[in-house]
């Protein structure tokens, strides 16, 4: 093992005041060929031992017998596969995907014409974009806990933001940002800023990371200190964008407040850097926190600009501009060096923010942030309640609804349990608040981690899950690539206990865990869901228009309606299939060969798929998904006439 391994995988206790620094450029490069090196197994540390018997509590049974359902549901993003996973936990097992932002041949995602409206096209019909980055996934709100309607999740690549219906598991809408670039924080708010009655999710923040000559049009190419990033506003419904805010510095993460008046995104770049090292050339960055009701009265009262052919309308949260608490929409609260997430604990009081280049958390008190803003306190950074070392490279934070902090320590290849409160004390003074609680040594090098039900008001420290940016000796290697790594760990004692290793292909990402009776999903659809279902075996049809032709179908074990439909060559083909099965499960795919097509219609749904019918000859469409004893023997010929 490497002395700077050992060094790092310090068990007990809060950091050595020797240990506090910040990391500078020679220090993180020497670190990340930790993360890297590709040591001989027998050098690694060894695995996690098993608890000792007095650490031993009834925990969490990761190991359900055949047939036994898991108690919570696990929403994962994809990262570059564009989708969001759906998990049964504790257990890990992946259940399903939904894809978004990306084609995907079971569903027909980018393939049927109703996916493809809600990617979004470019005027030839082709997808306007097939690659995503996805990083972040939340869910609505109701009284401060999941209320089971929709999820959300960000595509950092193009800005886009997509949404789940939580009855059918799938994505119904995505919107592009304006004015945006590098959308990386996403988060929904948890009840209206002024209204009270409205205590549930109708709005969803994104945070914008990447600075951009606005607008972005080709002008101001080489005026980098004029580029500047974007804080959006959709609406939850419509998934409009409402509002835009402009800062200085960028957007990373973000956390909302459980009384809606306020959003946090943290920056790491205060500096307004185009280079890593101006990135990280100053001490303290920023968390930023949004004024809500105000941010609105100022659209509302007109006090807002636009850009380019966006009519978003963008609001001034410069630090010049808000400056003055009384008029302000946004406070700038300084923290330390290149903080990373930002976490609102589960009482309603914190917003934790993470200091990832200082082995520090920092604690802000949000009714102190409302006491800056509406004049009631001079200092806004009093709003600081502590500022603790927890370790290196703190990155994200989970909470156990028991006052208690479990914060992801990169660097470390550590969690870290700490106490709120007693950091609180710690930092007021009292040397003696031994605010860490435990440390469990994770493998390795954590990025995300989320309890079940972390960030709602019902957080209730059961486990955690954490993703683990590198597995190195942990499985079967599959070439150069390692499968990353993400550990179950039980927090329910006092002691953290490590339950469970799951290998999962990059980059994964964040994640919510929630129980699993806060969604009641469909078990099929309504044909009224579509306004083009073909609801009778007799109503199918070839209609010609010219050159365009639509074949209306539809399937039902082991058949299509139609044994046959002739086009010509050179046709515009519009096929409309309805799945007239009933039973849950029960669903056939379609399949066209040379024609890129193949989709599955779920009973009593409808899909449709256009195309030019421009190779004549016989094509068998047959059923791709296994339905009936009958499966193989389930086509139809599509005949192409020269
Ligand atoms: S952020 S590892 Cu997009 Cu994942 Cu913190
Ligand atoms: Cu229908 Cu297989
Ligand atoms: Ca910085």
């Amino acid at each position: 093992m490497s002395d700077i391994m050992k060094q790092e995988s310090n068990p007990s206790g809060a950091t050595g005041m020797g240990r506090r620094r910040f990391l500078n450029t020679a220090a993180l490069a020497g670190l990340a060929s930790v993360a890297a090196c590709a040591e001989k197994p027998d050098s690694l540390p060894a695995a996690q031992a098993a608890p000792a018997a007095d650490n031993a509590h009834p925990g969490t049974a990761v190991h359900l017998k055949p047939g036994e359902l898991d108690t919570h549901y696990g929403l994962w993003s994809g990262g570059h596969t564009g989708d969001m996973r759906v998990l049964g936990l504790p257990s890990g097992r992946e259940l399903h995907r939904i894809p978004c932002f990306v084609p995907d041949a079971l569903v027909g995602w980018g393939i049927t014409n109703e996916s493809k409206q809600v990617m979004g096209t470019k005027p030839d019909g082709s997808l306007q974009y097939t690659v995503a980055d996805t990083h972040h996934t939340h869910a609505s709100y109701k009284d401060g806990n999941y209320d089971g309607r929709y999820a959300w999740i960000n595509d950092k690549i193009n800005s886009r933001v997509a949404r789940i219906r939580l009855d059918y598991f799938i994505c119904d809408k995505i919107t592009e940002l304006p004015n945006t670039q590098g959308f990386h924080g996403i988060f929904p708010d948890k009840r209206d800023p002024v209204d009270p009655a409205i205590n549930y999710t109708t709005r969803v923040f994104c945070g914008g990371e990447f600075g951009i000559p606005l607008p972005n049009d080709g002008h101001g190419l080489d005026d980098t200190d004029a580029y500047r990033a974007m804080f959006s506003c959709l609406d939850a419904e419509t998934m409009e964008v409402r509002w835009q805010v402009l800062v200085d510095g960028n957007c990373d993460l973000l956390a909302t407040s459980y009384d809606g008046k306020l959003a946090a995104t943290n920056q790491y770049n205060v500096e307004n850097g185009v280079h890593y090292e101006d990135m990280m050339s100053v001490e303290r960055d920023a968390c930023l926190f949004l004024n809500i009701a105000r941010i609105e009265e100022a659209v509302k009262a007109g006090r807002f600009k636009t850009f380019g052919n966006s009519k978003v309308p963008v609001v001034d949260g410069s630090r010049k501009a808000n400056a003055d608490a009384k008029t302000a929409l946004v406070a700038y609260v300084s923290v330390p060096k290149n903080p990373h997430g930002v976490n609102a604990s589960p009482d309603g009081k914190y917003f934790i923010c993470s200091g990832k280049l200082s082995p520090t958390c920092t604690v802000i008190e949000l009714s102190r942030v409302l006491d800056w803003f509406e004049g009631r306190a001079e200092k806004l950074d009093d709003a600081i309640v502590a500022e603790v070392e927890v370790g290196l490279g703190p990155l994200h934070t989970a909470f156990d609804g028991r006052g208690n902090a479990i914060t992801t320590l990169f660097l470390d290849s550590q969690l870290v349990k700490w106490n709120v409160d007693a950091a609180i004390r710690f930092h007021n003074g009292d040397k003696n608040a031994n605010y860490v609680i435990d440390r469990l040594d994770v493998q390795y090098q954590p990025g995300h981690v989320s309890a079940t039900h972390s960030e709602t008001a019902s957080a209730d420290g059961k486990f955690l899950a954490v993703g683990c940016k590198f597995s190195k000796d942990r499985f079967l290697p599959v070439g150069p690539l390692h499968a990353e790594n993400e550990q179950i760990v039980d927090i329910s004692g006092e002691k953290m206990v490590l339950l469970a290793d799951h290998p999962t292909r990059g980059e994964p990402h964040d994640f919510i865990i929630f129980k699993r009776d806060l969604v009641r999903p469909k078990q099929v659809y309504d044909l009224d869901d579509s306004p083009i279902a073909v609801k009778d075996p007799k109503e199918s049809s070839v209609q010609r228009e010219g050159r365009k032709v639509t074949v209306r179908m539809t399937s039902q074990a082991p058949a299509f309606s139609l044994r046959e439909f002739r086009v010509k060559k050179g046709d515009e083909v519009t096929l409309i299939l309805t799945n007239l099965d009933k039973i849950e499960d029960l669903t056939h795919g379609f399949a066209i060969p040379k024609y890129n097509i193949n989709f599955i219609v779920n009973p009593l749904e409808t899909k449709s798929v256009t195309f030019i019918a421009d190779k004549p000859g016989v094509y068998w469409a047959y059923c791709t998904h296994f339905c009936h004893a009958l499966h193989l023997e389930m086509r139809t010929r599509m005949i192409v006439e020269a």
